[in-house]
């Protein structure tokens, strides 16, 4: 098998600023797990975030879940995120026009440019939705993840549309820090090594949900599907011990890290 590079050689590749920060602070704090924090409320968000700060390079978010969502929403998580050194990644998912996620992302309830480092992006409308949020992401240093391959069943992100993501990365180094996919390493096409891979649908037995979810181990994730992040959900909010739990997956997770880059 090649070796692969290590986080730390791949933060010289890229030219988005969250991509530098998150290859560099994987690196540092030895761990590629980003926890889905997808609680019911933000109060339980920022006491998790609390909990499992030391254990995760990155939180992901669904700020539409939250009834008690309130303007300091983004600065307390962004005062404790710095404490415990991790990012945050609003799971945004946006889908519109251009002109349309502007408003969707920098205004409205939300403001998620405000506090969010890194949010993502489905390519159903082309790529003028990478130049609706890069005019306001940009300038505020924000990374873009493009939603390259989904992990539930009969997903049409495959293929063609896949290659599209890739092609459309490339056009916007400085902002698409790279992707939601689920097996990087069976795609044809070559791309950037500054691009990270990030994969929902993790825990540590593979199996699904009711609702199509599909999971995968952390070492088939990043050893065999060559991915560089692994989002774990359920498997550690719901768990007796979510602490306990997140030093599993990290654990885990860097094992496969170390693995990879060894072999
Ligand atoms: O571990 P789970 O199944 O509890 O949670 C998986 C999390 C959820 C989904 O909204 C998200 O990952 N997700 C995504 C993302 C991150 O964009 C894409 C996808 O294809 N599948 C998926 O589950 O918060």
């Amino acid at each position: 098998k090649p070796t692969r590079m290590s986080y730390t050689a791949r933060s010289e590749l890229t030219d988005n600023a969250c991509a530098k920060q998150l290859f560099n602070l994987m690196e540092t704090k030895k761990t590629n797990l980003c926890v889905a924090a997808d609680v019911n409320t933000a109060k339980e968000l920022l006491e998790l975030a609390e909990v499992l700060g030391p254990e995760i390079c990155m939180l992901k978010t669904h700020c539409d879940l939250y009834p008690d969502f309130t303007e300091s929403f983004g600065e307390q998580l962004m005062a404790i995120a710095e404490k415990h050194n991790f990012m945050i990644f609003e799971d945004r998912k946006f889908a519109d026009i251009g002109n349309t996620v502007v408003g969707q992302y920098s205004s409205g309830v939300h403001k998620i440019a405000d506090w969010s480092h890194i949010t993502n992006a489905h390519i159903v409308p082309g790529s003028g939705i990478i130049d609706g949020l890069k005019s306001v992401g940009l300038s505020k240093g924000r990374g873009l993840l493009l939603l390259a391959e989904m992990s539930s069943k009969g997903t049409m992100a495959k293929g063609e549309y896949t290659e599209a993501a890739i092609g459309m990365a490339a056009q916007h180094p400085d902002f698409v820090m790279g992707f939601i996919s689920t097996n990087p390493k069976a795609w044809k096409a070559e791309w950037s090594k500054g691009l990270i891979n990030m994969t929902p649908g993790v825990q540590l037995q593979q199996g699904g949900d009711a609702m199509g979810q599909q999971y995968n181990t952390p070492h088939n994730v990043i050893v065999e599907n060559g991915s560089d992040v692994i989002i774990v959900g359920r498997g550690i909010y719901r768990a007796a011990d979510p602490a306990a739990a997140a030093k599993e997956y990290r654990a885990a997770g860097w094992e496969a890290y170390q693995t990879s880059i060894s072999a």
